[in-house]
């Protein structure tokens, strides 16, 4: 394996773990061809100036905020719990979670404030430490580094304040959450200084691909057929990007109407659509979209 080349852009992905999988897929999808397998520490894009290092996710936001990288892929919780100076260049809408606080079930502390005076076990005291202060409450933070949730049951703690996803690891050790504390997502962080010389436009290059890619998956492209009196209705239900497209269709008074629309209000666009007369409505994804 050749040695990393100081030329190239550096991005720090997690090696193993919760957000591996989609951080690779999100970066193949974006154009970048490289192979990613077994115990390797880095690889090389074989098509774009950039060098891949896998390492854990705790030692992601010091490498950015070092320069040892240009960029990295983190949780939220990961990157404020380090206190890293780094930027928040994109979210990258996976690796979803919160950190929460939680206690259990029958216990005296039903909100926050009962936790004044208490011992509460995580693994993210600075930011633990930030949100109890924040809330005036004084209770004792304990740093534990693995299987948080098992610590109220073996009295090393009150209460926690752990990552949560689904909330099943807390339902099966019998704790309740009461409150959240940092929502948390996979992000995509740079060095705040940026990078200079050649770097500079590899990664401009680098940013709209990433972000071309994260765009299209935000939208759905949809054609449908309509009577051409209906156009001004659909047209004003249609949220695009910009004025859709209508094209005349061999039938006298019938149009094809093309647009882009927002997944999130992605169903209840195509109820009103229906309503206004469209008929023949053709969904399909967009692969890469570059405004
Ligand atoms: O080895 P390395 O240090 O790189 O990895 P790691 O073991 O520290 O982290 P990893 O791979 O477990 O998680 C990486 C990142 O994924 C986290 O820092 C979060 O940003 C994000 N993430 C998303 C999660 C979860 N979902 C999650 N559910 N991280 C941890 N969990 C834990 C949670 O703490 C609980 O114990 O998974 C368990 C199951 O969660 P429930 O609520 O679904 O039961
Ligand atoms: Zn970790």
């Amino acid at each position: 394996m050749n040695s990393l080349n100081g030329k190239s852009l550096k991005i720090a992905i997690q090696k193993s773990g919760r957000l591996t999988e989609q951080t690779i897929d999100l970066l193949k999808r974006s154009g970048l061809e490289f192979d990613a397998y077994g115990k390797q520490l880095f690889t090389t894009c074989r098509n774009f100036p950039l060098e891949i290092l896998f390492v854990r996710d705790d030692d992601i936001p010091e490498y950015v905020q070092d320069g040892v990288c240009d960029l990295g892929v983190v949780g939220t919780n990961v990157v404020t719990e380090k206190g890293a100076e780094v930027d928040f260049v994109e979210k990258l809408g996976f690796g979803m979670c919160r950190v929460c606080l939680a206690a259990p079930e029958n216990s005296d502390i039903n909100e926050v404030k009962d936790l004044e005076g208490k011992k509460v076990a995580t693994s993210y005291p600075r930011v633990l430490d930030g949100f109890l202060k924040e809330q005036g409450v004084d209770a004792e933070v304990i740093l534990v580094n693995g299987a948080v949730e098992i610590t109220p049951s073996l009295k090393v703690a009150e209460a926690i304040c752990d990552v949560v996803s689904t909330g099943t690891t807390l339902r099966t050790n019998g704790l309740c959450e009461l409150a959240t504390v940092l929502e948390s997502e996979a992000l995509l962080i740079g060095n705040p200084g940026g990078v200079k010389g050649e770097k500079k436009r590899d990664l401009e290059r680098f940013l709209m691909r990433i972000r071309g890619t994260l765009m299209a998956r935000q939208y759905r492209y949809v054609m449908m057929n309509a009577p051409g009196k209906a156009v001004t209705r659909i047209k004003k239900i249609l949220p695009g990007l910009s004025s859709p497209t209508v094209l005349p269709l061999a039938k006298k008074g019938m149009v094809a109407i093309h647009s882009v629309v927002p997944e999130p209000v992605f169903w209840d666009v195509m109820e009103q659509l229906k309503e206004a007369g469209a008929t023949g409505i053709l969904v399909q994804p967009i692969e890469k979209m570059i405004l």
